[in-house]
């Protein structure tokens, strides 16, 4: 009986689908644009300098960011500081990035808390919190846990985490992505049903599909709603014509993934990190250095230059970008096997298990590869492979994405980097991340980026760098070693005020309480407390701000500054320094 009902409605769903097909998972060809990100000689450039569109763009972002920091440093009421003063002085915009790192559904949810501290569209962060920062930021980027957060604010139309709460038609983890429907088997059905419809759609097209499609998928439903079967024709360059974007009114949203190649393992060292933005995807590692036009992606190509006259769009869906980011997380669908699901979307999964070893499942295939025979790879095997692999954000141990934002073309001033880690032996950040990234610009895939100094985990512990937030990189004249001064590092680590936040990487539920609970707890993490542990903390957010464009001017540090500074940066001391009182 069960199972006639499940043909049934399966059925029922193909046959719907086949008659609305508009826009659905499965790529499309189309012609080949005359022009594209990367210019007018293909779909590939090397990696110098921002794409045009990039550069376009940001002169309109940096009207809304000049005013929003205008009235975020006025606010701040600075001693000795003249804000119009400093804005006539400087006709360089302060870019300001954000970096939310993963760790699952705890990442999303401490890090959706942490943004609504900064975003003046929620009530009271203008009195209690960093009201404003957000609306002054340039970059946003994100990374597998975290990404879902930043993903669903920017493919929402720029909703806020205010609005997605009052909302309740997005977010809802009171089941798991499993079994989406609860006790309400049909429902679970129906939209098992739609995916498996789905991911034969692109296979149909002639794309390889991996277990990331069906995860991609399933996440798309609690990101975008269940609408138009979870949004199955949303792609993340589409954001190119959403008029928020377009109209610079949002900051630049960066998902970041990591190459790997089947049997591969990769560490931090020689990792290739791809950054996905509304326009391009690609990486300015020297195992790759290119970019491509990401609207086009799965097109044959080689060199760039599509082998035919119809190229490829939709293949950059956003839950396939989204769930590629946090590709760790694809080992949930082999759950699938627990809620008594048969049919199609069982036989997909099975058939993906047989296919893949262990070791690739937590691998997308971006198929044609689109760095195909491109020649600025300093080491050819990326652009060797008809396909391009890539992975969670976090797989090489950068668990927070700050790779698009130290580079030099990006002249990012200041990033405040949200640990939603479980590091630590009691599942709170230690620094790990920032360690992995300041090591890494030593290496060959460093490729000439800068870091400022950061200490050891020991140390981040032991001197309470994670439990209150830290700056490092406070002094430009200390950082002359390093290839150029890299952005001011302000750290911001998940601690528990109202919430106990450290719960598991791999907690699939999350009832109201408990949501309400972590995204609350979050805002205290980024504002101190609603700004009871310290009343100037907007003050010495606004000191870190304007440093880099002080120090470039040679201008003395206020005393107020000073102070902030004395209380915040990391002092340069490690924990095997400490005299031992007891000895
Ligand atoms: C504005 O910036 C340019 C370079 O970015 C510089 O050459 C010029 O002197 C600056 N003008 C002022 C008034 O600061
Ligand atoms: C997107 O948001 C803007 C306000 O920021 C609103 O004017 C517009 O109607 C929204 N568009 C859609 C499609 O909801
Ligand atoms: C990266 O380094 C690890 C450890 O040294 C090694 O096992 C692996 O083969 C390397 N991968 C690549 C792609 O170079
Ligand atoms: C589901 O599949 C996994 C992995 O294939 C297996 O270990 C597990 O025993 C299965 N569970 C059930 C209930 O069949
Ligand atoms: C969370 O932290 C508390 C106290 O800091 C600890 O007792 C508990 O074991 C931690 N929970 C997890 C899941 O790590
Ligand atoms: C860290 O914080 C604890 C608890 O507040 C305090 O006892 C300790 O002295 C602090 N350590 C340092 C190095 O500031
Ligand atoms: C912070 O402010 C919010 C909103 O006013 C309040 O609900 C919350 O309890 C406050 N947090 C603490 C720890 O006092
Ligand atoms: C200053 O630079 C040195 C390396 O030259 C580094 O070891 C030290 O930790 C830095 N101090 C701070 C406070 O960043
Ligand atoms: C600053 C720096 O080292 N840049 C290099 C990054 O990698 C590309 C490709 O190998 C080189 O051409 C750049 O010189």
């Amino acid at each position: 009986m069960k199972l006639l009902i499940l043909v049934l409605i399966i059925q029922t769903l193909s046959l719907t689908a086949a008659f609305s097909h508009s826009g659905g998972y499965g790529p499309a060809k189309v012609t080949c644009p005359k022009k594209s990100t990367a210019g007018d000689s293909g779909l590939v450039r090397r990696s110098r300098g921002l794409c045009e569109d990039e550069s376009n763009w940001l002169k309109k972002r940096h009207e809304h960011t000049d005013e929003a920091l205008k009235e975020f440093l006025k606010r701040a009421a600075l001693e000795d500081f003249d804000v119009e003063q400093f804005f006539n002085n400087n006709n360089q915009s302060i870019n300001i990035g954000l970096a939310f790192s993963g760790g699952g559904y705890r990442a999303m949810l401490c890090g959706a808390g942490q943004i609504s501290a900064l975003d003046d569209r929620t009530d009271g962060s203008k009195e209690t919190g960093l009201g404003g920062l957000l609306q002054a930021s340039t970059y946003l980027a994100g990374l597998s846990g975290g990404n879902w957060m930043t993903g669903t604010l920017a493919l929402n139309n720029w909703t806020s985490v205010q609005e997605i709460i009052r909302g309740h038609s997005i977010w809802d983890l009171e089941h798991s992505i499993i079994a989406p429907g609860g006790i309400n088997i049909f429902q679970t059905i129906i939209q098992w049903g739609e995916i498996g419809h789905s991911i034969q759609e692109k296979k149909n097209a002639g794309f390889d599909t991996t277990i990331t499609d069906i995860w991609g998928r399933a996440l798309s439903y609690q990101f975008f709603g269940t609408h138009d079967s979870g949004s199955a024709g949303l792609t993340f360059s589409t954001l190119r014509d959403v008029d928020v974007f377009q109209n610079g009114e949002m900051p630049l949203p960066i998902s970041v993934a990591v190459g790997r190649t089947p049997t591969s393992k990769i560490i931090n060292l020689n990792s290739t990190v791809f950054e996905f933005t509304p326009f391009e995807l690609g990486s300015w590692d020297p195992s790759l250095y290119a970019f491509t036009d990401l609207k086009y992606i799965g097109s044959d190509v080689s060199n760039g230059v599509p082998e035919s006259e119809s190229c490829v769009a939709g293949f950059d869906n956003a839950g396939f970008v989204l769930g590629t980011s946090s590709s760790l997380f694809n080992q949930f669908i082999l759950q699938l096997n627990t809620t008594g699901l048969t049919g199609i979307i069982y036989d997909l999964v099975e058939d993906f298990l047989q296919k893949l070893s262990d070791d690739n499942e937590d691998i997308a295939i971006y198929g044609p590869n689109p760095f195909y025979h491109t020649p600025y790879a300093a080491v050819k095997t990326i652009v060797e492979d008809e396909n391009l692999y890539l992975c969670d954000g976090g797989e090489d141990g950068q668990t927070i994405p700050f790779a698009p934002l130290v580079q030099p073309e990006r002249d990012v001033d200041i990033i405040f980097a949200f640990d939603n880690n479980g590091d630590s032996d009691d599942g709170y950040p230690d620094g790990t991340p920032l360690i992995a990234t300041y090591q890494r610009q030593f290496s060959v895939q460093g490729n000439g980026t800068a870091f400022p100094y950061v200490p050891d985990q020991k140390t981040f512990l032991a001197h309470n760098l994670t439990t209150q937030p830290t700056f490092f990189g406070c002094d430009s004249s200390n950082l002359t070693d390093l290839t150029y001064v890299p952005p001011l590092v302000v750290y911001i680590a998940n601690e528990p005020y109202s919430f106990s936040s450290n719960t598991s990487t791999f907690k699939l539920e999350y009832d109201e309480e408990e949501k309400l609970g972590m995204i609350q707890n979050g805002y205290e993490v980024a504002s101190r407390c609603n700004m009871t542990i310290d009343e100037d903390w907007n003050k010495c957010v606004a000191c870190a701000i304007i440093r880099r464009t002080q120090e470039r001017n040679n201008e003395e540090q206020s005393a107020e500054c000073a102070k902030c500074f004395e209380e915040y940066c990391w002092d340069g001391k490690l924990a095997s320094e400490d005299v031992d009182l007891r000895s």
